[in-house]
């Protein structure tokens, strides 16, 4: 039985609240979360047994396998990125100087470059070079604090592609410490192949469904409903036959144009609508009611320079639960940092320090079906946990642009410490 103590942790943020002991935090609920000082950890076979004041602690365990100390630090819930396009090929460095001239985004798409870009890199590229490519941003998430990520397909655009995508992300899964999560994205955009034919491309990936639902690859069903991309009903038709198959949904919702994507993602109960930077009033009180999840990537806003989705009026007025992601991705949001987006979300979103943790944590876990396992600590649960190099979150919010992760800890074993 491997035993653990860590001790002297200066501030410990469970996010545990005192009334809602699961689920995910909603509007005020965001600013409640446990807060406890001078505390210890106890750790078994990886799992969290006790939780409590390190005087007490010291004495019962002091015959713990192994201490750790915390030397007065901060000690979160292990990050969670719900939301990255994690396993591509290539990148697009060539497109910073059309974006730098104001070329929009989906003007670079309709010409055939973004994401049909590192759909040619991607469709080129080997298994094993989209494993390396892939295994070293998880490394790199990794050591910035995230123990559980959620992976996209969608740059492969016919079956074949997807699949080896998909099976990129199981190969991680069952390799890495790091937690995955892997959800299908077939409806990314419109190949050439198929451009004028959209309908009958949806039809196709409408018949792949049960085929990746079979080969076990995908929980989620995902889709780019944008402008000139997927439209409001064809999301719908490949949404709703995705649930039928038992795939949880997910939307590209409302991101540029106003599309409707967020009253699209309370109709079908999806776990979560992301971006949301054009969402309407209607559409997210609609999400509210149907506990969708509200996952904004202020780290895209920012690189395509457009207003940032307004996650203070989630909060205060639509009592909508909200998390914050990377979007990593080789297009509109080439980083994998997950603490710098944190940053953004503070400084530009408006979200004070303890909601973007909660964002980050315990409610990213829910927009990816993950609320039992991460983005808590608490008795019974796995230790997926960071010790920071700073006393208190607004440290670690303010101070911005490097890495605070000092320990990272996932199932209860040492992933990641900064060396003296
Ligand atoms: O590769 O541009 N928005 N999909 C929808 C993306 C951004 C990723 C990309
Ligand atoms: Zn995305």
């Amino acid at each position: 039985m491997g035993t653990l103590m860590i001790k002297n942790i200066g501030c410990l943020s469970t996010m545990r609240h005192p009334k809602r002991h699961s689920g995910p935090l909603a509007g005020a609920e965001m600013s409640q979360t446990e807060e406890l000082v001078n505390q210890a950890i106890y750790i078994v076979d990886g799992l969290v047994t006790e939780i409590g004041s390190t005087d007490e602690l010291v004495l019962k365990y002091s015959a713990a396998h192994e201490i750790i100390d915390a030397e007065g630090q901060l000690v979160t819930p292990g990050l969670v990125d719900p939301h990255t396009h994690l396993v591509h090929g290539g990148s697009r460095e060539n497109e910073l100087a059309k974006k730098m001239a104001g070329v929009p985004y989906l003007q670079i798409l309709q010409d055939g470059g973004g994401i049909l870009s590192t759909v040619r890199s991607t469709r080129e590229a080997s298994e094993d070079e989209l494993y390396a490519k892939a295994l070293k941003s998880l490394k790199t998430m990794g050591q910035l604090g995230v123990t559980t990520v959620e992976a996209k397909s969608g740059y492969g655009l016919n079956y074949e592609t997807e699949l080896k995508q998909l099976r990129v992300t199981q190969r991680l899964k069952e390799t890495q410490p790091i937690h995955l999560v892997s959800t299908y994205l077939g409806a990314h955009a419109v190949p050439p192949e198929f451009k004028g034919k959209e309908d009958v491309f949806v039809d196709e990936l409408i018949a792949d469904l049960p085929k990746i639902r079979a080969e076990k690859l995908a929980e989620f069903c995902d889709v780019f409903c944008e402008q000139g991309v997927f439209s409001v009903e064809q999301s719908q038709r490949l949404l709703l036959a995705a649930k039928a198959l038992g795939f949880g949904v997910k939307i590209h919702a409302d991101e540029i144009v106003s599309l409707g994507g967020a009253e699209l993602a309370a109709d079908l109960d999806a776990v979560s609508a992301d971006h949301l930077l054009a969402a309407s009033d209607a559409g997210l009180a609609r999400m509210a009611e149907s506990g969708v999840v509200a996952v904004v990537l202020p780290g895209t806003s920012w690189n395509l320079g457009k207003a940032h989705a307004r996650a203070r009026d989630m909060i205060d007025n639509f009592d909508l639960p909200v998390a914050v992601a990377t979007d990593y991705n080789p297009g509109s949001c080439p980083t994998e940092n997950l603490q710098l987006v944190m940053q953004f979300a503070c400084h530009m979103l408006k979200l004070s320090p303890r909601e973007v943790l909660v964002a980050a944590t315990r409610n990213a876990a829910h927009a990816i079906h993950r609320g039992d396992v991460a983005g808590m600590i608490d008795v019974g649960r796995p230790a997926d946990l960071v010790i920071w190099d700073a006393k208190n979150i607004d440290y670690m919010v303010y101070h911005y642009g490097v890495n605070h992760a000092h320990t990272v800890m996932i199932d209860g074993q040492i992933y990641f410490q900064k060396g003296e």
